[in-house]
């Protein structure tokens, strides 16, 4: 594998899609090659996975072990199918959301066995890890705010979870980013765009060389 894999993630609104466009543009205007991904999503399977969890009525009552594997079976297909490839064709792979989702929406929110959420992730990715992981870290309420004002006041499944939920989302990003200082990159999410572009690109650019 040659490229470099980053992910980027953080509760509803913090601004991840904002931060990997301006990212791409960057990086494209520097010359290297670029591959954007959404988690779940990015392939046929994937993004009628993604569907059925955000958005169709069949979602309703869903139980989370089998969200779980929803998300899982989305990210075993977007690895193989679109990651991997565009790893070793040397990209850089920007990908909103990854295994961390899981650990915290499904681990510590949805309180499910941390050691099997983690052998889903194993079987999902076999073995693949980002180089680098962005955490943008915003209280949930502010993030929700912006997905109402986005959306017309519209909400996804997952959006209509209640504030305890979200939460624990934050904390537990912010506890599984503590334990592994080397990978995350924790930026408070309430900065100006502008900002946060800046010390994205500062963290970004050494894994470039
Ligand atoms: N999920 C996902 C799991 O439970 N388990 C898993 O394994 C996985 C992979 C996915 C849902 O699925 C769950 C988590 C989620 O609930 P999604 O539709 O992909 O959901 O939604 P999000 O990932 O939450 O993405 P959003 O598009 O809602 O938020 P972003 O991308 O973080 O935010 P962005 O950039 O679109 O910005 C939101 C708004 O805020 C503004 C933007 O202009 C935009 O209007 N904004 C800012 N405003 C002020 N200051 C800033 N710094 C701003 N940055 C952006």
């Amino acid at each position: 594998m040659s490229g470099l894999f980053i992910s980027f993630e953080g509760g509803e609104g913090c601004g991840k899609s904002t931060q990997i466009k301006a990212l791409t543009a960057r990086l494209e205007g520097e010359g290297h090659g670029v591959f954007q991904a959404r988690e779940p999503g990015g392939t046929p399977l994937g993004e009628a996975l993604r569907q059925l969890l955000q958005h169709d009525a069949a979602g309703d009552g869903m139980h989370p072990e089998a969200e779980l594997l929803l998300f899982a079976a989305a990210r075993a297909q977007i690895v193989r199918e679109k990651l991997l490839p565009a790893l070793a064709a040397g990209k850089v792979v920007l990908c909103d959301r990854f295994i961390d989702s899981t650990t915290v929406y499904q681990g510590v929110a949805r309180g499910l066995n941390r050691a099997d959420v983690a052998a889903v992730n194993q079987v999902a990715t076999g073995g693949l890890r980002p180089d680098l992981t962005i955490l943008i870290d915003l209280p949930a309420q502010t993030g929700l705010e912006r997905v109402r004002k986005r959306g017309n006041g519209q909400l996804d499944r997952m959006e209509q979870e209640d504030p305890a939920f979200f939460d624990a989302v934050r904390q537990g990003y912010l506890d599984i980013a503590k334990a592994d200082p080397q990978r995350f990159l924790v930026l408070d999410g309430a900065q100006s765009i502008e900002t946060l572009q800046t010390s994205i690109w500062n963290a970004v650019q050494p894994h470039l060389a």
